[in-house]
């Protein structure tokens, strides 16, 4: 068979849809996953000549992740590339203020949804000393921003989770990526914003932000690199952001 055998989380929307089209267009076979059912199928028929398999799927619960994985159709078993992908922000108010469920759903989607599906994928890559693991972490888990409290921690919790494997899997042809992108246009905000699309829209209001085929193509690039090749983080922001000043309070 030719290509490799590609595994999306949250591949509905955002960087998982457009790294689903850019994986597809070149031939690769897919195993496209997220909670919503249409997109994925809807997915599906824009490749029709393509090997897309679909597994509706929350990452929250290890054992549809683990029974997702075990009865993968035989053509989609070997898994040459899991891409942790799902995942949210839910709020932006202050650590007083947030709401505990929000902090909940993201711990539970961004940090244990990335540990079940690595932990279920992880073995057969070891298996067959082949494999590549790449983690989308995010600028909020390098840098602090208010209100960024328990989503930029799970992004950091991605990034050390990231360094780590690799330094379990030395010795072995596994590779492990981090990808840390900045501000991107994609359902992200309108998500973070529980729907409200003004406010969301207002975040990338008057700028270029990066967009979801720009780290798609940015997947596809460190899984292109020849397999001696580990590109262990890669941090990249839209021409429009950049750090701000320490901040200062004055009584
Ligand atoms: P989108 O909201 O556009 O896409 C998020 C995807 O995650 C959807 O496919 C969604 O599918 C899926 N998802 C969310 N929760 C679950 C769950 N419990 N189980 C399975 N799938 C789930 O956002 P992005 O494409 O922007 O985000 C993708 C990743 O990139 C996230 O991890 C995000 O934190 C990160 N990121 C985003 C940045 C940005 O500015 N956009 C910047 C840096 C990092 P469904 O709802 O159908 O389940
Ligand atoms: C998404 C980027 O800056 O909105 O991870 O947290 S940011």
């Amino acid at each position: 068979m030719n290509g490799k055998t590609i595994f999306i989380t949250g591949a509905s929307a955002g960087f998982g849809a457009a790294s689903a089209r850019l994986f597809a267009g070149r031939g690769d076979r897919l195993v496209l996953t997220a909670r919503r059912v249409e997109p994925l199928l809807a997915l599906q028929k824009e490749f029709p000549d393509n090997a897309v398999h679909i597994l509706p799927l929350d990452v929250r619960e290890p054992e549809a992740v683990r029974r997702g994985v075990e009865t993968l159709p035989v053509d989609f078993r070997d898994i040459d590339v899991l891409v942790n992908n799902a995942g949210l922000a839910l709020g932006l108010e202050p650590a007083q203020d947030a709401r505990l469920e929000d902090w909940e759903a993201m711990v539970d989607t961004n940090i244990k949804g990335v540990m079940y599906c690595t932990r279920f994928i992880l073995p057969g890559m070891v298996a067959r000393n082949s494999g590549h693991i790449v983690n989308i972490s995010s600028t909020a888990g390098a840098w602090p921003y208010p209100g960024g409290n328990v989503y930029g921690g799970t992004k950091a919790f991605v990034t050390q989770f990231s360094r780590n494997l690799r330094c379990d899997l030395l010795g072995t042809r596994v590779r492990v990526t981090c990808i840390q992108p900045g501000m991107a246009e994609t359902e992200f905000s309108t998500v973070r914003f529980k729907g409200d699309e003004e406010k969301a829209a207002q975040v990338y209001a008057g700028t270029e932000p990066l967009t979801a085929e720009d780290i798609a193509e940015t997947i596809a690039w460190v899984v292109d690199r020849p397999g001696h090749v580990n590109v262990n983080t890669l941090e990249l922001m839209s021409i429009d952001q950049a750090w701000g000043p320490f901040a200062i309070n004055r009584s």
